[in-house]
């Protein structure tokens, strides 16, 4: 009766820990290896995640990630900053053309619209343009977590073992 107790709360705190780390890892795996669009929309005068009317926003990504610039509205570009360490410069589009930049470098990146902006060349700018921000993508340090998870599960087993109950 014990023994059978111990047995059926060994082998559930074993499966639960190893779907736990195998989730973690997915997660993990996952991230690294996404490479996501994302849409950010030029309009008279402004460039945001959001559509018109609604508040502007700018874009959070990743490093790999791409920007795709949608035009909405005639006569915009899309400028870097300079100085910065990702460059872009778009022709002057109208609505319905695209550009897009696929992002490599953690930072934050200003850029501006040349015809309603400007660059003020102290990784600024006036007018209109924008803001992307560039996060990295988990590292292998991120492999350790999952590494401490799968000993920490172990380590419980050992101890629900001994203790001759799971839980
Ligand atoms: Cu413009």
């Amino acid at each position: 009766m014990k023994s059978s107790d111990a047995r059926r709360g060994k082998g559930r705190v074993s499966r639960a820990g190893r779907v736990g780390c195998a989730a973690l890892g997915a997660l993990l795996l996952a991230s690294a290896t996404r490479a996501e669009i994302v849409d950010v929309y030029v309009f008279d005068f402004a460039v945001s995640v959001n559509l018109p009317d609604l508040p502007v926003v700018d874009p959070v990504i990743y490093a790999g990630d791409t920007i795709r610039w949608v035009w909405l509205d005639d006569f915009h570009n899309v400028v870097s900053c300079a100085g910065q360490a990702e460059e872009w410069e778009s022709d002057v589009f109208q609505a319905g053309d695209t550009f897009v930049y696929t992002f490599t470098v953690p930072g934050v990146y200003q850029y501006y619209c040349a015809p309603h902006g400007h660059d003020n060349f102290d990784g600024t700018y006036t007018g209109m343009g924008g803001q992307v921000t560039v996060l990295s993508v988990p590292g292998p340090g991120a492999w350790v977590v999952v590494g401490l998870c799968a000993v920490a599960t172990i380590a419980r087993r050992r101890r629900n073992a001994q203790a001759g109950y799971g839980g």
